[in-house]
């Protein structure tokens, strides 16, 4: 991970939530109405018992996994301090180090405006690990943890109190992220076809680190790729798309070479997606990040990153979606190789 830190993510929510029928909705948070039970589940490993004082001390829920974890809790309906209305933390410890796979489901949660991270439980200097943005009724991200006690803390926001709390559950259970994603064979579903000679035909964003901002380029001569047709992503299906990052390139005004976008849809029933970047050698340092479609020339909002600092691939992320929604997918060359003419491939599937 390129130094990222944990990061609040309201602007995602605002620019992401618009809900599954593709309305424009408020960017508040909403209480469930009276209909729905804010009783936790009664399968659940844990239940939130502290929520007042679970902001700063983590809940020691006496959970470890590569065992399931189910931690049951709610969003409580308080006036908010500087925008966020409930902050709860869990701690829980890593037996077996790997990559595990984090959910945050509230069906109920309308257009919250809801983030999860993990990092270490002590804290401090990089104990963050990844964290994951709430889009439609749920959040998602993959996360590999060493051997250690952790803390996962879900933070809400809005504008005012919601009407009443929103329960949610969080599940924390072992991943095969490469398994979940493998690579296609044959054909692409897409190859890249507008760079042009410049290769610069199709970079849309200017990505930097320290800290991280993406922009759009201040060119107006470039567009994404047309790709949403060829990437639009049915639940369970897999679909790859080759490109490369190419020389010339768009130059050192941000911390890439050559910058590649990609627009995907996802499908009616499909309400997240993984995507797999991967090349050949090790002489190249490739990244992507899913962005949001930006909304003129505001900055477009990164829902993944598959930003590993490394020449070795592949790259993997997953996060929640949108149905029926475009969104960006962009692949850069890190400025921290020699640049080199790297093909790549990727891979976009959907668990559901
Ligand atoms: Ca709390
Ligand atoms: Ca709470
Ligand atoms: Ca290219
Ligand atoms: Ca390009």
């Amino acid at each position: 991970m390129k130094m990222r830190v944990a990061t609040l993510w309201f602007g995602v929510a605002l620019a992401a939530c618009g809900g599954d029928d593709g309305g424009d909705q408020p960017d508040a948070l909403h209480g469930v109405d009276g209909s729905v039970s804010d009783a936790a589940p009664d399968d659940c490993d844990y239940t939130e018992a502290d929520d007042d004082g679970n902001a700063t001390a983590a809940e020691a829920t006496g959970l470890d996994v590569p065992g399931a974890i189910k931690i049951c809790g709610s969003v409580a309906a308080r006036v908010p301090t500087g925008q966020i209305v409930d902050t709860d933390r869990y701690a829980f410890t890593v037996e077996t180090a790997g990559p595990y796979l984090v959910r945050v489901d509230a069906p109920a949660g309308g257009v919250l405006a809801l983030s999860a991270g993990v990092s270490l439980a002590a804290g401090g200097d990089g104990s963050f690990r990844n964290d994951g943005v709430y889009i439609g009724d749920h959040l998602v991200f993959s996360v590999a943890l060493e051997t250690a006690e952790f803390a996962i803390e879900v933070i809400a926001g809005d504008n005012a109190a919601p009407d009443s709390a929103v329960p949610y559950t969080i599940t924390i259970v072992p991943d095969q992220p490469a398994a979940r994603c493998t690579t296609v064979s044959g054909t692409a579903a897409y190859t890249e076809a507008t760079d042009t000679a410049t290769n610069t035909g199709n970079d849309m964003v200017e990505v930097s680190w320290g800290p991280f901002a993406a922009v759009q380029t201040a060119a107006t001569t470039d567009a994404p790729e047309p790709s949403a047709s060829a990437l639009t992503i049915s639940a369970g299906m897999s679909y790859k798309a080759s490109g490369a990052a190419s020389l010339p390139n768009g130059g050192t005004t941000d911390t890439y070479q050559d910058r590649d976008t990609y627009v995907l849809a996802t499908g009616a029933q499909t309400n997240e997606i993984t995507v797999r970047l991967s090349w050949e050698g090790t002489d190249a340092d490739l990244d992507f990040l899913v962005l949001a479609v930006p909304q003129g020339a505001s900055a477009p909002v990164p829902l993944a990153f598959g930003t590993l600092a490394g020449t070795s691939g592949p790259e993997l992320a997953t996060t929640a979606a949108l149905r029926s929604t475009q969104y960006w997918v962009w692949v850069g060359e890190y400025d921290a190789t020699v640049p080199v003419a790297k093909p790549y491939e990727l891979t976009i599937t959907a668990l559901r």
